[in-house]
């Protein structure tokens, strides 16, 4: 597989962090408490009521970048977005009315770990001073041999690097979803490794595909496809796509996935879409799509990113 990086000093002077949008974690804490974090949510976003957040961010539709396209039909809105992956809430597909509980908005994000200075912002001010959104169309593909087509809205998962500023010996971001078990109540089955994990090489998180969504159909996310903010990797399998991201941690360590911790054997660190490597329990030669409702899936054979 051809992988193609970019260097950070590739990236458009419109990812630099403008210095407003972001504050340290001593500001944040300052402002904790209920009413706190509002005041702090509204100063980041420049005066802006804390309650419209992300779901401010304007310009949705944003302007599809057609280096990305489609060989297939994209999968109807329906469909992507009532059968999903979020074992938060259920190792169901149908689990989509159940994540209505998430409150995502504000959404204070942490980063930390091998950076100039670690900082805790509201997802909103992250992704503004990401900078770069646009729409891209993209193949996803789960694990399970499922797969569908959508138009994801977001920002270069690259620019995060401008915001977080990770030190020299910084190799890998470690990404982490909310914990709550009285919101999720998937979070209650205590087999599971909570909370999700992920993680990517700096190189893959800044090779040109990978992407921080925030929106799909044109419109923010629902929070069932992971509200306010998830990674995509379409050259990865599904369960690197991370949803409703909390940390981004830069380490040293290759961090160790919920999948991986879970059965390591099966759901590997780097899980590049490959159907000419079988999963230990399936073929992953072939896929179904889901196309149009819950009924209908096409059958085809898998994809694979390659160069
Ligand atoms: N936090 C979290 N992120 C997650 C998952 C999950 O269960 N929890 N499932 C993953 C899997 S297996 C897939 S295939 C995709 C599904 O994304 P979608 O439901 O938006 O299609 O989300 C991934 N991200
Ligand atoms: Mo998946």
């Amino acid at each position: 597989m051809l992988i193609r990086t970019r260097r950070s000093w590739e990236l458009p002077e419109s990812a630099a962090t403008p210095e407003s949008v972001w504050m340290n974690r001593r500001d944040w804490l300052k402002g904790a408490g209920f009413a706190g974090l509002g005041l702090a949510t509204s100063a980041l976003a420049g005066g802006m009521m804390p309650a419209a957040a992300l779901a401010a961010i304007g310009g949705y539709p944003f302007p599809r970048n057609d280096a990305y396209r489609l060989d297939r039909a994209i999968t109807d809105e329906e469909m992507a977005t009532t059968y999903t992956n979020f074992y938060e809430f259920g190792s169901s597909k149908n689990i989509w009315k159940k994540t209505r509980r998430l409150e995502t908005d504000p959404w204070a994000v942490t980063i930390d770990g091998m950076v100039e200075s670690e900082m805790t912002l509201d997802a909103e001010a992250l992704v503004s001073a990401m900078g770069g959104f646009e729409e891209r169309l993209y193949r996803h593909r789960c694990v399970e041999a499922w797969a569908m087509a959508v138009p994801w809205s977001g920002v270069p998962l690259a620019n995060l690097l401008k915001v977080a500023k990770p030190t020299a010996g910084a190799k890998y971001i470690r990404m982490e979803t909310f914990l709550d078990p009285d919101v999720a109540p998937g979070q209650k089955q205590s087999w599971y490794p909570w909370p999700y994990v992920e993680g990517l090489t700096i190189e893959e998180a800044q090779n040109e595909l990978a992407f921080l969504a925030t929106g799909i159909y044109g419109k923010p996310l629902p929070n069932q496809n992971g509200a306010p903010i998830r990674l995509v990797t379409p050259w990865k399998y599904g369960f690197k796509g991370i949803k409703s991201i909390r940390r981004f941690t830069f380490t040293d360590q290759r961090p160790v996935s919920f999948w991986e911790q879970l059965a390591g054997n099966e759901y590997g660190f780097w899980a590049n879409v490959n159907p000419n490597v079988p999963h230990p329990r399936w073929s992953q030669a072939t896929e179904r799509m889901l196309i149009a409702n819950k009924a209908s899936f096409g059958s085809g054979k898998a994809f694979w990113w390659a160069g």
